[in-house]
């Protein structure tokens, strides 16, 4: 029997097949080759084992899920503080996966909408869904039908109260602390929840992962630069002569924070790389 994995906790994993929702663990051999495995995994079980995983078109590794169609990436636009650096951040790591995003700037009820249009309608230019919540959830609802989301962004930005407004799932949200800026972590396990004929995972963390790639591999994960036709193939827009991207930053064409927030993610990339 196939299914699909979309709960995991502490060693069992929850199976939902066409018939029924079963609760398994993996063959011994997995653990022996190190393979652990995710919710969102289609897997072959026989008696309560999971005892084969098909090839994953996608995955993460914290938190540990697989073949997602969509990230939701939740950006609060107060409390915490908005943080365009992490939210590029995380968008060049999803691109950099080459799995789908839908943008959510969250809290909207607690600042001026009009304040925030200008960024909306920059990163909808880009070719991302944009939505405002609570405002939008509906919107949003949508955007999951028929897939798999995963829910992704600082902790206290709103993830978990999200969830609950389509399903009233009752997942734990908690009361942000002031002093701290952020929310405790309340999510302690992964979980798919049923949404629209779609699922939906809330995550922990994510968020403040390492960039775990190349300089040009990150310039292309902006997608306003890989259109520049900048004088040289390749050209990864620092100090390059005839750099279109730099061009039109200073044209403002291109958001000035984010090609700032890029310059930043050049330098640690930099950083990393080993010297010797
Ligand atoms: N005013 C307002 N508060 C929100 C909104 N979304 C979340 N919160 C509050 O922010 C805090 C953290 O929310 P939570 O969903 O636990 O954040 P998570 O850590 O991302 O899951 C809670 O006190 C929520 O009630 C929102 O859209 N507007
Ligand atoms: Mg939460
Ligand atoms: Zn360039």
């Amino acid at each position: 029997m196939t299914g699909r994995i979309i709960k995991s906790m502490s060693g069992e994993y929850t199976v939902q097949t066409p018939e029924e929702t079963i609760v398994c663990k993996p063959l011994g051999v997995f653990r022996h080759k190190k393979i652990v495995p995710k919710v969102g995994d289609i897997v072959t079980i026989e008696n309560q084992t999971i005892v084969s995983i098909e090839p994953r078109k996608n995955e993460l590794v914290r938190p540990p899920v697989s073949n997602m169609d969509k990230v939701l990436i939740v950006t609060s636009l107060v409390e915490p503080i908005l943080n365009l650096n992490l939210l590029d951040r995380m968008i060049s790591q999803v691109e950099y996966l080459d799995i789908d995003i839908v943008l959510i700037f969250s809290k909207e009820d607690l600042v001026q909408k009009e304040d925030y249009l200008e960024i909306k309608s920059y990163y909808q230019s880009l070719g991302y869904p944009v939505y405002f919540t609570p405002q939008e959830a509906e919107e949003i609802k949508k955007e999951i039908k028929s897939s798999i989301c995963v829910v992704a962004g600082q902790s206290g930005v709103g993830k978990s109260t999200l969830i609950n407004l389509f399903d009233h799932f009752s997942l734990k949200t908690d009361a942000i602390s002031k002093a701290l800026g952020r929310g405790k972590h309340t999510t302690r396990h992964v979980e798919l929840l049923s949404v629209e004929d779609g699922w939906i995972a809330d995550t922990p963390g994510f968020g403040v992962l390492d960039l775990d790639m190349d300089i040009v591999s990150l310039s292309h994960t902006f997608k306003e630069f890989f259109t520049r036709k900048c004088r040289f193939h390749g050209c990864t827009h620092i100090n390059e002569p005839g750099c279109q991207v730099k061009a039109d930053v200073e044209q403002g064409k291109i958001r000035k924070s984010r090609y700032e927030n890029y310059l930043s993610f050049v330098q640690e990339i930099k950083n990393k790389k080993p010297k010797y």
